[in-house]
């Protein structure tokens, strides 16, 4: 029987995760892609494996791969071997194998498996987003947070640290900071997108993230119940150059807060 696309994202994420775990701790050689953009040879065979489960289970589909992988197909699966690569070069134990499947744009489909914690953040359109650990899948659902003060936000920041979208996620930081409980910058998209969709953070901002980090986050806010726009506040698409994820209940005032600058 073949798996479901769902399932196939699972089986993907998983196999990506163990791979991370294999190599993390190890002496990596580490190369630049740009002046803090790192990869690594584990990055490079974490990509393998869950290509190689791509061609397995759906060798009709296109891949979009970080690492360099690239092959059309009338639907489109999206892959970061590992998000959070500066983390696992530092032995830092925060980072993920993450993937999405597109069909015309749109994700029907993802996971994001972190190694470290077994934890499986999966969703499917229309269906859902589950947190799968200890072998059990439970549903997830966005905070019912409506007050910053009672809230935990997280940021991203882009590798270039010259251009505008550094200022407005730096200067989003400074007033997250000073008027929510905590404010947060793990290193992480994927993961920092799927705890808003599990509610431990309330809101994400993020500039400079590239859709395979972020795209099977984005599905689970959605189907968690939360809401999704880009910095200007116009429906997010895989070209836009930032997001902010939130509890939905939050969404207004994070995005004025944005475009606050
Ligand atoms: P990576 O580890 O796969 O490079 C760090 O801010 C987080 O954002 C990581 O998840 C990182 O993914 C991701 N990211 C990817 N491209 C980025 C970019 N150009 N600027 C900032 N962050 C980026
Ligand atoms: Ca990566």
């Amino acid at each position: 029987m073949s798996l479901s696309d769902i399932e196939v994202a699972a089986a993907a994420a998983k196999a990506g995760a163990k791979a991370i775990h294999a190599g993390f701790g190890n002496p990596q050689q580490v190369e630049l892609k740009g002046p803090v953009d790192l990869v690594t040879e584990t990055d490079r065979a974490t990509e393998a494996i869950v290509i190689e489960v791509l061609e397995r289970e759906r060798p009709q589909d296109g891949i979009r791969a970080e690492e360099g992988t690239e092959r059309s197909g009338s639907r489109t699966w999206v892959v970061d071997p590992i998000d959070g690569t500066t983390n696992f070069v530092h032995a830092v134990p925060h980072c993920c194998s993450t993937l999405a499947l597109l069909d015309e744009g749109e994700i029907i489909a993802g996971a994001t498996a972190n190694p470290f914690t077994d934890e499986l953040f999966l969703a499917a359109r229309g269906e859902g987003a589950w947190l799968e650990s200890g072998g059990l899948r439970r549903k997830l659902s966005v905070s019912k947070n409506t007050e910053f003060v009672n809230g935990m936000f997280v940021t991203g920041f882009p590798y270039n640290r010259e251009g505008a979208g550094y200022q407005r996620i730096a200067s989003t930081w400074d007033k997250l900071s000073s008027i929510s409980r905590a404010t947060r910058r793990t290193g992480s998209a994927a993961l920092d997108i799927a705890y808003v969709a599990a509610g431990r953070y309330d809101g994400y901002v993020v500039s400079g993230a590239k859709v395979w980090d972020i795209a099977a986050g984005i599905l689970m806010v959605v189907e968690a119940g939360g809401c999704i726009c880009d910095l200007t506040g116009d429906v997010w698409g895989i070209d836009s150059a930032g997001c902010i994820a939130s509890n939905g209940m939050l969404h207004d005032s994070l995005l004025e807060l944005v475009l606050e600058g």
